[in-house]
């Protein structure tokens, strides 16, 4: 099996937080985004899309999808649960994964990439008003999040899960996008404080 990873980019980031959470080494392939290396035959032949991360299985079976690969792993090396635990502890790490990326991640993502001059590339149309729309957006969701974090230690409650991993790479990915957590948003920054120090977030 093999990983084509995007080095600093958050989705291949996000599969390599969950495989250090549970401690599976997976050989990586690396590729220079940079240099458009995701738009190479090579991975162009396994992912049409052009995306990255994609996993390659022994069998030749290509998994791409941040969440799909995970899962993958999920089943395969059950602990820790990453995806909640019993019917109501896996539908509410559902509920807030899904938030996380569409509320949070892909506001931001949009805002960097319909704004910042070096995805102008990749982001075709590459349309301004668009990424200061989606601005607005993200520190919304950042503000809704602040209120749950209140009263939970990590997004879905008391365990660690992909929700959590979703926000770490979204709130780190608000940097260029030129955008910054809110001063006031206490638990947010505690939240992040925490889950930024476990060691996977080095991955
Ligand atoms: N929904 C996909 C998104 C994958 C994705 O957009 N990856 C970015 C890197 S973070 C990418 O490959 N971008 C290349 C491009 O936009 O051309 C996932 O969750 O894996």
């Amino acid at each position: 099996m093999k990983l084509y990873d995007g080095g600093r980019a958050p989705n291949p980031r996000r599969v390599r937080i969950f495989l250090a959470e549970k401690g599976i080494e997976v050989p990586l392939v690396p590729v220079d985004m940079a240099t458009m290396g995701h738009k190479s035959e090579e991975v162009t032949a396994r992912n049409p899309l052009q995306r990255l991360p994609v996993l390659e299985l022994d069998d030749g079976t290509i998994i791409s999808e941040s969440v799909a690969i995970c899962r993958y792993f999920e089943e395969l090396h059950p602990e820790p649960l990453l995806f909640g635990t019993g019917a109501v502890g896996k539908a509410l790490v559902e509920m807030w994964q899904r938030r996380m990326e569409l509320h949070f991640l892909s506001t931001v993502a949009q805002s960097f990439r319909h704004i910042h001059p070096a995805m102008k590339e990749w982001e075709v149309p590459q349309i301004a008003e668009w990424g200061e729309a989606n601005k607005p957006k993200a520190i919304q969701f950042l503000r809704f999040l602040d209120g749950h974090l209140a009263g939970s230690r990590f997004v879905a409650g008391d365990a660690y899960s992909i929700a959590d991993i979703t926000g770490l790479v979204g709130v780190e990915f608000m940097k260029p996008a030129r955008l910054a957590v809110p001063d006031e948003l206490e638990n947010v920054k505690r939240w992040f404080a925490e889950i930024s120090a476990r060691p996977s977030a080095t991955a």
